[in-house]
């Protein structure tokens, strides 16, 4: 039996004609065989350099896909910087996020500075500028976590935006599904102090912060899991509520744990009828505000911040 055409360029047939032992027939199964293993060496060997030229371009492509979103990152922290953001942080909130809103597990984090001015008028207790600043940095946050929400709608992205403050509480526990500190500290922005507030190292506790989750994967920061106060016990002490305990936070902590939230409440509403309000309560004439702000005051982070920006006379 001939060797078919496409056997004749086999260079290792001359080894196999000497074999006299083989007949044609057998010969050809002979060369099958060969062929095939050879095919198959050659077969595995370019599936490993598929393979390893895949994973290069693979990396190829998420480095560059990683610079994309570093890239639109930066703008967008330009973009709200240049409309006046104090900080942005971004948070891997996977896990933490109501299940509801899991298909948005990147959380940014937005502040406002609070006006060193107003803040460091606050001793004994809220003023009327302090409201009016409340109210002007609430407004400013809205308008801020808009903005991220309209810049990432735009390139394709999902979003959910969430109100700077009095939206989603259970006044029962006055709590919400997800907390504005919880997405600044696990984006770096700080830690939560024995009064419960987020306390940075550039503002102290004198900025106000809202979010917005959305599914794009920007890179994001080290979280802060555990508190940085110490043996500072200067909001505890400054309390008229006596809401702060005086125990150190860590994320593993209920609110409840070290900080009475109906103590602070009460008080709050005490102080901001008798400062702001002449002696109302302001839930009786349909406000939900409640401004205190002596904690805020009181922190050295935040004296830190004063004393940095605020000009002495
Ligand atoms: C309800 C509410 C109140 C209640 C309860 C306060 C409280 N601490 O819970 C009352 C009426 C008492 C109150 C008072 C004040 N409030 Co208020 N309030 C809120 C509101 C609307 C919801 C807070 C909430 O959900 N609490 C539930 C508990 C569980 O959460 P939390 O204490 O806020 O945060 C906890 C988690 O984040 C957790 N955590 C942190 N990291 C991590 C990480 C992981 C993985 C986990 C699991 C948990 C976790 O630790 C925190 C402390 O336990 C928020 C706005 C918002 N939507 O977040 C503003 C907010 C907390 N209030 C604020 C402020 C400034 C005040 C006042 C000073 C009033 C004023 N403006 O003068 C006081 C001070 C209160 C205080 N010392 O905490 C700011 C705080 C800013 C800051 N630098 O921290 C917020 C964020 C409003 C804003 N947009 O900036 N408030
Ligand atoms: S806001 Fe006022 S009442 Fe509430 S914890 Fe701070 S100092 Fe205490
Ligand atoms: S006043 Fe002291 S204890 Fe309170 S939050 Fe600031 S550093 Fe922490």
């Amino acid at each position: 039996m001939d060797c078919p055409s496409d056997f004749s360029g086999i260079t290792f047939l001359g080894e196999i004609d000497d074999d006299t032992s083989h007949n044609s027939t057998s010969r050809l199964y002979y060369i099958s065989i060969v062929k095939y293993k050879k095919n198959q060496y050659v077969y595995v060997c370019s599936i490993i350099v598929a393979l390893v030229y895949h994973i290069i371009r693979k990396n190829e492509l998420s480095f560059l896909w990683s610079s994309i979103l570093m890239e639109l990152s930066e703008e967008l922290s330009q973009l709200l910087q240049s409309n006046g953001a104090s900080a942005v942080g971004i948070a891997d909130m996977q896990g933490v996020v109501p299940s509801s809103w899991s298909n948005c597990t990147i959380g940014i984090s937005i502040g406002v500075a609070l006006d060193t001015h107003i803040i460091s008028e606050i001793n004994d207790g809220p003023t009327e500028l302090y409201y009016a600043e409340y109210k002007r940095v609430n407004h400013i946050l809205n308008k801020l976590s808009y903005y991220t929400e309209q810049f990432l709608q735009e390139r394709g992205y999902l979003t959910i935006r969430l109100i700077a403050t009095n939206a989603d509480i259970n006044y029962e526990t006055l709590s919400t599904r997800l907390p504005h500190k919880t997405i600044a500290t696990r984006a770096g922005l700080g830690w939560i102090g024995k009064c419960a507030l987020l306390i940075t190292r550039q503002f102290g506790s004198a900025i106000r912060i809202t979010t917005v989750l959305t599914n794009a994967k920007l890179p994001v920061g080290v979280p802060i899991e555990s508190s940085d106060c110490g043996e500072c016990m200067a909001c505890v002490n400054a309390c008229p509520g006596h809401a702060p305990s005086g125990r150190n936070w860590r994320t593993t902590m209920s609110r409840d744990a070290f900080f009475n939230a109906f103590a602070c409440q009460q008080m709050a509403r005490e102080q901001t009828a008798r400062r702001v309000f002449g002696g109302i309560d302001s839930s009786e004439v349909g406000i939900d505000d409640i401004i205190c702000g002596i904690c805020i005051a009181a922190c050295p982070w935040t004296q830190k911040y004063l004393r940095k920006v605020t000009c002495s006379f």
